[in-house]
């Protein structure tokens, strides 16, 4: 059934969209089933696709119901814009159509995914969707918790500035899994002689082999030795991610108790992908004194390029920042491991700034706290320069596990070495100048000369190894 009639409206214009302040736009790469769709590439079968896309979406379905009034039209999500040939579509949804809490009334991000990215994944003539971008009006965005805090309570913590407050060198407790609470939190002290900020992997817990009830007590006298030997506050992202909102509570009632004096020395870490926006909520919520650390662990399955379904690594981001996230991973930007390219900076800007323009549409934030870019993933001081020199500033969160660990003096010159690749760039001073100088730095190329000799060819001969 070809719902276009109802469900495309071509002749609306983006603008009065917008300042109609009525609409979530929504940006997809959509193609058609050429099973279903003989023509998928022609205006008209492309428009067919995605009226029943925006029907689905919305008040419809795949066949005309005999319910359906007319109050029901004015709330139909509307297709305004095709490419057919670039496999583009844009979707304004009426924000009437998105659930409020009985609560406060207030919005739930839940409801945004259940409908722009909800049975519209899996229908029968669509090849294929995925939403690269988002457009949030502002009585809509009002309605979102947004961040509690920020990086800039972190830098309170940390005795700096509470703008541009600096890099924040971190790491995460590795290896990943198999440490007992002992080795765990003796590797926590011995990265926070030199580092900043550690947080707990993203599975780890309460392990049978770690108990969080054995580990945090050991992990908070870990903090306190490390703070008296440097005098400087240390940072702890525990990981309370559970099925059970009321287990997520308990991790984090139990956790500030643990760290008593030094509670707001602690962020909260939520598996946010794998949690779910009720994972996120629980703890926004719950511990709004809390930085609210987002790890995205299993976005990929979705975000990746090389995946045609659901939404992007920025859409993620943007959503974060509307769920409450203090600070959410945005990927390394093509200088670590995982995937990842230098226009992924898009990202940082849009989830920090009052202001940025997304892949299609600008966004204006209106005072909601920003959600600060974390860095991880296969980085070390190697790659720091690059990808500051991408990003343009350092007031980020930066976590090197293996760049920590390791380093082949030890942790503690892992987190120096991150500190002084950062002052390296920030001074544009020449690497190898800036090595002959800094001891842990220096000792990084040996450490990663896999790195080293893809990134400063010629190393071992210019500091002389
Ligand atoms: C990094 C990490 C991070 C991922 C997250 C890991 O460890 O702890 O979880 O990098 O990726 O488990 O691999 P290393 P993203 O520093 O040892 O690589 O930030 O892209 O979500
Ligand atoms: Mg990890």
């Amino acid at each position: 059934m070809d719902q276009s009639s109802r469900y495309t409206n071509l002749e609306l214009q983006e603008e009065h969209l917008i300042s109609g302040g009525n609409h979530v736009l929504t940006y997809y790469k959509m193609k058609p089933s050429p099973d279903h769709y003989s023509n998928p590439k022609s205006q008209k079968d492309y428009l067919a696709a995605a009226a029943h896309f925006a029907a689905e979406s919305s008040t419809g379905t795949n066949v005309d119901v005999s319910t359906t009034d007319d109050f029901t039209k004015t709330v139909d999500a509307i297709v305004y814009a095709v490419n057919p040939e670039a496999e583009e579509m844009r979707i304004a949804y009426p924000i009437e159509l998105f659930d409020r809490n009985i609560t406060d009334g207030r919005a739930m991000i839940v409801s945004f995914l259940t409908l722009a990215i909800g049975n519209n994944q899996g229908m029968g003539d669509i090849a294929y969707a995925k939403m690269l971008d988002f457009y949030i009006p502002p009585k809509y965005l009002a309605l979102f918790d947004g961040p509690s805090k920020g990086i800039a309570d972190l830098w309170r913590v940390l005795g700096r500035p509470v703008v541009d407050g600096g890099f924040i060198v971190g790491t995460i407790i590795k290896p990943k899994l198999g440490l007992q609470a002992k080795p765990f939190a003796d590797a926590a002290y011995d990265f926070w002689l030199g580092g900043d900020f550690i947080k707990n992997d993203e599975p780890q817990g309460n392990q049978v082999f770690a108990p969080m009830k054995a580990t945090i007590p050991l992990v908070v006298d870990a903090m306190k030795r490390a703070q008296d030997k440097t005098g400087k506050a240390k940072l702890f992202s525990a990981n309370i991610t559970a099925d059970d909102p009321f287990e997520i509570i308990a991790r984090g009632e139990y956790i500030l108790d643990a760290f008593g004096e030094f509670a707001s020395h602690v962020a909260f870490l939520i598996d946010g992908y794998v949690g779910g926006p009720t994972a996120i909520a629980t703890a926004r919520r719950y511990f709004p004194n809390q930085f609210l650390h987002y790890h995205r662990a299993g976005h990929g399955a979705i975000t990746s390029p090389s995946a045609n379904r659901g939404y992007s690594a920025f859409v993620l981001s943007k959503m974060a920042r509307l769920q409450g996230a203090s600070g959410i991973h945005v990927g390394t930007m093509s200088y670590g491991k995982m995937e990842g390219d230098k226009s992924d900076k898009i990202i940082a800007f849009m989830i920090e700034q009052d202001r940025a323009d997304g892949v299609v549409f600008r966004q204006d934030w209106l005072g909601m706290n920003p959600t600060t870019p974390i860095i991880s993933g296969g980085m070390n001081a190697l790659r720091v320069g690059g990808f500051f020199k991408n990003m343009g500033h350092s007031n980020v969160i930066m976590t090197a596990g293996g760049g920590s660990y390791g380093h082949i003096d030890g942790p503690v010159e892992g987190a120096n070495s991150m500190r002084q690749a950062e002052q390296c760039w920030k001074q544009g001073a020449d690497v190898f100048e800036f090595a002959k100088e800094h001891k842990a730095f220096a000792r990084a190329f040996e450490s990663f000369p896999k790195d080293a000799d893809a990134i400063y060819p010629g190393w071992r001969e210019k500091l002389g190894i």
